[in-house]
């Protein structure tokens, strides 16, 4: 609200003058008039006083102001960098998709996300259900799609892919038989001297494991084992193993270097099985990952070297072991553990599709021997889609 005043010798030119500047409804306050006593001939002058609105300013009207407002233009650049920020990888596959003329028929980038709907739009039905499914538990997007289509039909009337049985499990189960390898169980030939490994991160599970194994063949088996330790380097490690060997009364030999474990080795000819416990190391130690092999030595070329993985890893981390351990020794299969301590177990499926490993066995628990099972299809679809065995 505002306060104008005018000043004349008409008080009705100075009315039609204040509407004209400020509209019909101008509210008049008051007027005065200014005669001086001591000259009564002199003209009356006027002062008009009237009430006007003051015009509103809203943001766009703040902006047009001519006097810069420091703290908005601040503001206007912040948002502006972020949604350059937002924008840059958008710009960037439109510019990789014109230059290699991609986009008719590619899919984007990995980086930009694509709608669920658009991503399985060739799915319907149970099928869309099952892929949700996987989704939640970890499975890879790909992987997820993959197995799904194994185990489909195409729905004519739909004009997309529908799943080919109305259960899960079942459907699962089928494209899992046919796109992982699995060890089946270890049925070793007596007088077949079979040298098995456990090698994997720290903590995993390598040593209690190796135990339920080697629980299988002496109660179960009945065969002939011993086990040999190159864990000399963590405290109480050989006197957890020693523990366990006394347990089943098999012979146990602590040994750090691979002369010693080639000649161990030798020794234990007459044997059935000889298993081998190691050290946890770091994926990415490869000086002490590379101490190891050495240890090993020419030994590795003979035996079956199993990876212990635990469920809890992210499937990055896990692809990124299978991959560095790879590069030092022969792996034979992939052993699960701690399936227990996830409720998304996707690695289960992401882990042998992307390394084309075989899986052997699983550890559902911490105790020796009960807790391990053999992989096959069934508990793998069981495990992914919540059901414990
Ligand atoms: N919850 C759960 N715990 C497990 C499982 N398997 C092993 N563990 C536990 O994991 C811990 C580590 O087991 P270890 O057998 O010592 O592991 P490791 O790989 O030999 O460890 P390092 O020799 O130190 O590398 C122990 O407390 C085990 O009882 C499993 O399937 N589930
Ligand atoms: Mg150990």
């Amino acid at each position: 609200m505002e306060i104008v005043k005018y000043e004349g010798y008409d008080l009705d030119e100075l009315i039609s003058r204040a509407k004209k500047e400020y509209g019909k409804n101008i509210k008049i306050i008051s007027y005065e008039i200014n005669s001086s006593g001591i000259f009564p001939f002199k003209r009356k002058k006027y002062s008009l006083f009237i009430q006007v609105q003051a015009p509103q300013e809203g943001f766009f009207e703040l902006l047009a102001k001519e006097e810069k407002n420091e703290e908005i233009d601040r503001f206007l650049e912040k948002i502006e960098n972020l949604i350059d920020k937002k924008l840059a990888p958008i710009k960037e596959a439109v510019a990789k998709g014109c230059e290699n003329n991609t986009f008719l028929n590619d899919a984007p980038p990995s980086h930009i996300k694509m709608p669920f709907e658009e991503e399985f739009k060739e799915f319907t039905g149970d099928a869309l259900d099952l892929i949700k499914l996987l989704l939640k538990k970890d499975v890879d997007p790909k992987i997820a799609k993959m197995l799904v289509k194994e185990s489909c039909g195409f729905d004519i009337d739909a004009n997309k892919f529908d799943l080919n049985t109305s259960f899960y499990k079942e459907a699962l189960m089928n494209s899992v038989e046919k796109k992982i390898k699995f060890k089946g169980p270890l049925k070793i030939q007596k007088g077949s001297f079979k040298v098995i490994s456990f090698v994997g991160p720290t903590g995993v599970g390598k040593t209690t494991n190796l135990f339920k194994i080697a629980s299988e063949l002496v109660i179960n088996q009945k065969l002939k084992i011993a086990v040999i330790s190159i864990d000399t380097f963590k405290v109480g490690a050989i006197q957890q193993a020693r523990s366990f060997s006394n347990i089943l009364n098999i012979p146990f030999f602590a040994i750090s270097d691979s002369k010693n474990l080639k000649k161990t080795l030798q020794n234990l000819n007459g044997y059935d099985v000889v298993l081998i416990d190691t050290v946890g190391r770091s994926h990415y130690d490869y000086w002490r990952l590379g101490e190891m092999k050495e240890i090993l030595g020419s030994g590795s070329d003979f035996m079956d070297v199993v990876l212990v993985i635990s469920c809890n890893y992210k499937n990055s981390e896990a692809l990124e072991i299978v991959n560095r351990y790879r590069t030092f020794f022969p792996i034979d299969s992939i052993f699960f553990t701690k399936i227990d301590e996830t409720y998304k177990p996707g690695i289960l499926l992401n882990l042998p599709i992307k390394s084309e490993l075989p899986l052997s066995f699983i550890s559902v628990g911490q105790k020796v021997p009960e807790d391990i099972r053999v992989m096959n299809p069934e508990r793998v679809a069981n495990y992914i889609l919540g059901e414990r065995g």
